[in-house]
């Protein structure tokens, strides 16, 4: 595997200069994402110096350089992890067949599907966290914004290579309009319901990322397992940079969650309002935000019975979460899979055929992931001697995709009416006054070592630099 040319225009390890006809398309489609990244990238990033990680080798050893990289300046590349050789595809009805490594004519329009979905994605993170940089608690929270942004845009560029590299001229076309939709757009949203949400605030920036990137995480899990081999091989190289941003939503929760529980001690109160006063987000709103980031994206997954799900299944296109470690035939005809329905007002669980319910299946790995995290968070509730524990919302809660659509259910799984849900709703979900409050915190700040009054300083720094390095220099 060759190590990443930076003196190529795009970087790669792709042998670029191999392919002139994909090489001119690229170079074609580079200045447009540039003017994308100029007009909706990050805010208060284009005279920054910034203390970046930048990919300089798929290996899995030393695949990371860090050092000040002007933002404009990044080097977006091609990155793929090394090809194994002889893999066979591990699963469906072409299970022990070599491999992919040009696109199957039959599953051309699955496959294409898929790529765009993941693709649209990487860009309306990007925008929705474009404004988060004006309000930074600190030079390294800003750091880490600006890694996971510029990380973002380099799985845009994975997505994209594919699309060039197998589609030709519709991959081309589709490689255009993910530059063209916007997050959040009436006429032209992104594809995905949690890319057009708002990440208006800060605690917003780390419940995403702790669990919508974790959405990223299972999803690219499962394209990793892919019998197209291409596909396989770079969501393998995007999973080494997901695991960072998962860390700035986990630890960045906690460290709000430590404040709060500091300032509780000091003050020996639970209330809100005299927390709210003392300038912390107390935990019943940190709470709420739970509820909605989980909620939203555990809509992600899509619906509980899919017959496209299987479909990708049975053709070798998308596996589950590690499939190769499982151990049953891999074809999974005659299985079955206990999904939620509701009958007579209540939940109930219902058997259906388990490739229709891939979609769940990977949602329930997705849950149980995310409940490590919050188990986590508790920690440093009880180490603080305090009673309150957060608590992920119930499968069922506050959902817009698949049977529970529709159906209002409480945080604890009881299913209740249209009145009971808005008398109740307010204590579930973040209020307009909860996100107003939380907005009023927000504020630049810009002295190395110096953090918000709301968030708890970092336990280390960025590759074993002091909490107080200059992670980020304003021209
Ligand atoms: N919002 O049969 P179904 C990441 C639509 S995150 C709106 O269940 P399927 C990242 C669906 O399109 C990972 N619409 O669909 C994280 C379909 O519409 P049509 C992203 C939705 O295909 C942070 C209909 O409902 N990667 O990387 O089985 C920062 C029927 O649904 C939604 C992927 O998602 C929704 N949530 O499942 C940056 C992997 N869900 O055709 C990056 C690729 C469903 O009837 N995508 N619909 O008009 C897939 O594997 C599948 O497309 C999905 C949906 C699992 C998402």
């Amino acid at each position: 595997m060759p190590a990443i040319d930076y003196a190529e225009k795009i970087p790669n390890n792709v042998g670029l200069d191999q392919d002139q006809t994909l090489q001119r398309a690229l170079e074609h489609w580079q200045p447009s994402y540039l003017s994308w990244w100029n007009d909706m990238g990050p805010e208060r990033s284009q005279t920054s110096d910034v203390y970046l990680r930048t990919a300089v080798s798929a290996e899995a050893q030393g695949w990371a350089n860090f050092d000040y990289v002007r933002m404009p300046d990044y080097r977006w590349g091609i990155f793929l992890a090394p090809r194994e050789e002889d893999r066979q595809i591990g699963f469906g009805e072409h299970r022990g067949e070599p491999a992919w490594q040009e696109v199957p004519g039959e599953h051309r329009a699955n496959l294409r599907r898929i790529i765009v979905t993941q693709g649209d994605t990487e860009p309306a993170s990007v925008e929705q966290q474009r404004h988060l940089g004006l309000t930074a608690p600190s030079l390294y929270d800003l750091r880490n914004l600006f890694q996971v942004n510029v990380e973002e845009g380099r799985h845009l560029w994975a997505m994209v290579y594919l699309l060039h590299k197998f589609f030709g001229r519709d991959g081309r076309e589709e490689a255009e309009a993910l530059l063209e939709r916007r997050s959040g757009d009436q006429n032209n949203p992104r594809i995905l319901g949690a890319f057009n949400e708002k990440t208006p605030d800060w605690l917003s920036f780390f419940m995403f990322t702790y669990f919508t990137d974790r959405d990223g995480k299972f999803q690219l899990c499962a394209l990793a397992e892919s019998g197209f081999d291409p596909l396989a091989r770079t969501t393998k190289f995007m999973l080494t940079e997901e695991a960072h941003h998962m860390f700035v939503g986990e630890s960045g929760v906690s460290r709000v969650v430590q404040r709060t529980c500091d300032a509780m001690r000091q003050l020996r109160t639970d209330d809100p309002q005299k927390l709210r006063t003392a300038g912390v987000i107390d935990l019943p709103t940190i709470q709420r935000y739970v509820n909605f980031h989980y909620s939203v994206t555990v809509d992600l997954f899509g619906a509980d019975e899919s017959s496209n799900a299987a479909t990708f299944y049975n053709t070798g296109l998308k596996g589950r979460f590690e499939e190769t470690k499982r151990p049953d035939d891999h074809r999974l005809r005659g299985a079955s899979y206990k999904i939620l329905a509701v009958q007579d007002g209540r939940l109930v669980e219902k058997e259906v055929p388990m490739l229709n319910a891939l979609n769940e299946v990977l949602r329930d790995d997705f849950i149980r992931d995310s409940i490590a995290g919050i188990g986590r968070w508790n920690r440093v509730i009880e180490k603080a001697g305090l009673p309150f524990r957060l608590r992920p919302p119930h499968k069922a809660f506050n959902r817009r995709i698949g049977t529970l659509a529709g159906v209002k259910v409480t945080p604890e799984g009881e299913v209740v009416g249209d009145a009971e849900w808005g008398a109740r709703e307010r204590a579930w979900l973040p209020t307009p006054d909860d996100r107003g409050f939380v907005a009023s915190l927000m504020g630049p700040v810009a002295s190395p070592g110096q953090f918000a009054n709301w968030i708890a300083p970092p336990p280390i720094g960025i590759n074993r630099h002091p909490i107080d390095f200059e992670y980020v220099r304003f021209a």
